[in-house]
C-alpha cells in the first residue's frame, strides 16, 4: 500500500477524497430517543431529519490499519434530548479510539458494559480518548454542527446491536439550558 493524504475541512467536516458517506436520519434511530411521542410528531410534521453524516477515508478494515473519518452531527433535539449518534461498542472490545473536536460543541458519552457512565466535553481542539471496553456516543449540545475527527484500529469492528437492544444507562438532556445526564428508564429492557 502507498502512503497518501486526505484533505479534512475543519469548518465543514468534509473529507476529500472519501469513501462512501454514511447518512443517519431520524428514521434510522427509531426507539433510541426517549420521547417517542415527540419523535413521532417530528417525523409526521417536520419529516425525516438528517441527524449526522460520516465521511470515512477509504481503507481496508484489517489489523494494522488505522481507520479514520469525520462525523458531522447536526444541532437539534428530540424533546429535551440532544441530537446524538447511535453509539456502539467495538466488536473487539479492547480496541480504543481517539476523537478530535474540529467545530461546534458536544459531549462524548461513554459506558462500560456494567452500566458505568462517563462524559467528556468536546470543543474545537479537544482530543478525547475512548479507552478499551467503553461504548461511545456523541451528542451535539450547541447550535452549530458539532464536527469531530476519529481514528481507531482497523480490526475493531462495530457492535451496534448491544446498544440497540439495551440502550445507554443514562441519556443527555437539556435541563434548564444545562446538558445533564439522567437515568434512562428503558435501559436494559431489550
Ligand atoms: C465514529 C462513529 C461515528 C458515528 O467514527 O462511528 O461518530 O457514530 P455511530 O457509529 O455510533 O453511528 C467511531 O466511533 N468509530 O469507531
Ligand atoms: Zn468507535
Amino acid at each position: 500500500m502507498q502512503p497518501f493524504a486526505s484533505q479534512v475541512s475543519f469548518s465543514t467536516g468534509v473529507i476529500q477524497p472519501s469513501g462512501k458517506v454514511i447518512e443517519r436520519r431520524l428514521s434510522d434511530m427509531r426507539g433510541m430517543y426517549l420521547d417517542t411521542a415527540e419523535y413521532d410528531r417530528i417525523m409526521r410534521e417536520e419529516g425525516d431529519r438528517l441527524v449526522y453524516q460520516v465521511y470515512p477515508v477509504a481503507l481496508p478494515e484489517e489489523p494494522g490499519q488505522v481507520l479514520h473519518c469525520t462525523t458531522i452531527l447536526y444541532p437539534g433535539k428530540v424533546g429535551d434530548e440532544y441530537h446524538m449518534t447511535k453509539g456502539h461498542y467495538h466488536q473487539l472490545r479492547d480496541r480504543a479510539e481517539v476523537y478530535l473536536g474540529l467545530a461546534g460543541r458536544g459531549y462524548l458519552v461513554l459506558q462500560l458494559e456494567d452500566g458505568t457512565i462517563d462524559k467528556v466535553l468536546m470543543e474545537p481542539g479537544t482530543a478525547a480518548y475512548v479507552p478499551p471496553n467503553w461504548a461511545h456516543r456523541t451528542c451535539n449540545v450547541g447550535d452549530e454542527p458539532f464536527i469531530f475527527f476519529a481514528a481507531w484500529p482497523g480490526d475493531s469492528g462495530h457492535d451496534y446491536g448491544t446498544i440497540e437492544k439495551l440502550g445507554f444507562a443514562q441519556l443527555l438532556v437539556d435541563r434548564g439550558g444545562q446538558p445533564t445526564l439522567v437515568p434512562n428508564p428503558r435501559y436494559g429492557q431489550g
